[in-house]
């Protein structure tokens, strides 16, 4: 069944999908559309919610980035089978998901004086708070967040390039373990063929 994945011409909660569908050899259409001509009211009206990312499967329709990527990942070694495990990892993906909906606060802020202090208290205090709390877990899990890799590792390695984007950053560099394990993502077969090509842009025109 035809497999399509529309997103914005960028990386960020797009990327995660990607990765996995990449590493799992999945062909797919990778739908991008142009950030600089949204809203196409035309397009915006097909989708369940009005946002990106869709998902397409045949006639299907899946909105919700985590419910994609997890959805991707069936039926591989990137969700494990036992509860517990699994339930470790949605609190890991969860909690990455709080830290990203604070830079989505900043990207959102139009008022340049508020934006100024969203990034600097993002800099200065968000990003260690869940940085320093992640790393320590990887640290205690070989470098995973369940012992091996899973779908969750992908959705930190993408939502750490986005941020360090967008804040103009590389948060990795204060810690070792969550740089290690962007380095393993990005060098994962079929990962690590797409991100050549994709090139450092993270926008794609
Ligand atoms: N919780 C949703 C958030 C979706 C979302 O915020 N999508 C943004 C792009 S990151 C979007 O489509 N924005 C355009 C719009 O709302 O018109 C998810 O994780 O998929």
């Amino acid at each position: 069944m035809a497999k399509k994945l529309h997103y914005f011409n960028f990386i960020a909660i797009a990327e995660p999908i990607r990765y996995i569908l990449h590493y799992t050899k999945q062909e797919f259409e990778d739908v991008r559309h142009d950030h600089r001509f949204w809203p196409n009211p035309e397009f915006k009206e097909k989708l369940p919610f009005g946002q990106f990312p869709l998902y397409e499967e045949g006639d299907r329709m899946l909105t919700q980035s985590l419910a994609i990527a997890k959805y991707v990942a069936r039926g591989t070694d990137l969700i494990p089978s036992d509860p517990w495990t699994q339930a470790v990892l949605d609190a890991a993906v969860y909690t990455i998901y709080d830290y990203w909906s604070k830079v989505v606060t900043f990207i959102r802020e139009k008022d340049p004086e508020k934006k100024k202090e969203l990034k600097r208290e993002l800099l200065d205090e968000t990003i260690d708070y869940f940085f320093s709390r992640l790393d320590k877990d990887l640290k205690e899990n070989g470098g995973y967040f369940s012992g091996k890799l899973s779908w969750v590792e992908f959705v930190l390695c993408g939502l750490v390039e986005a941020s360090n984007y967008f804040l103009d950053t590389e948060l990795e560099k204060k810690y070792p373990r969550v740089e290690a394990l962007i380095k393993k993502i990005k060098s994962l077969p079929g990962v690590k063929e797409y991100v050549a090509a994709r090139g450092p842009n993270v926008f794609k025109q």
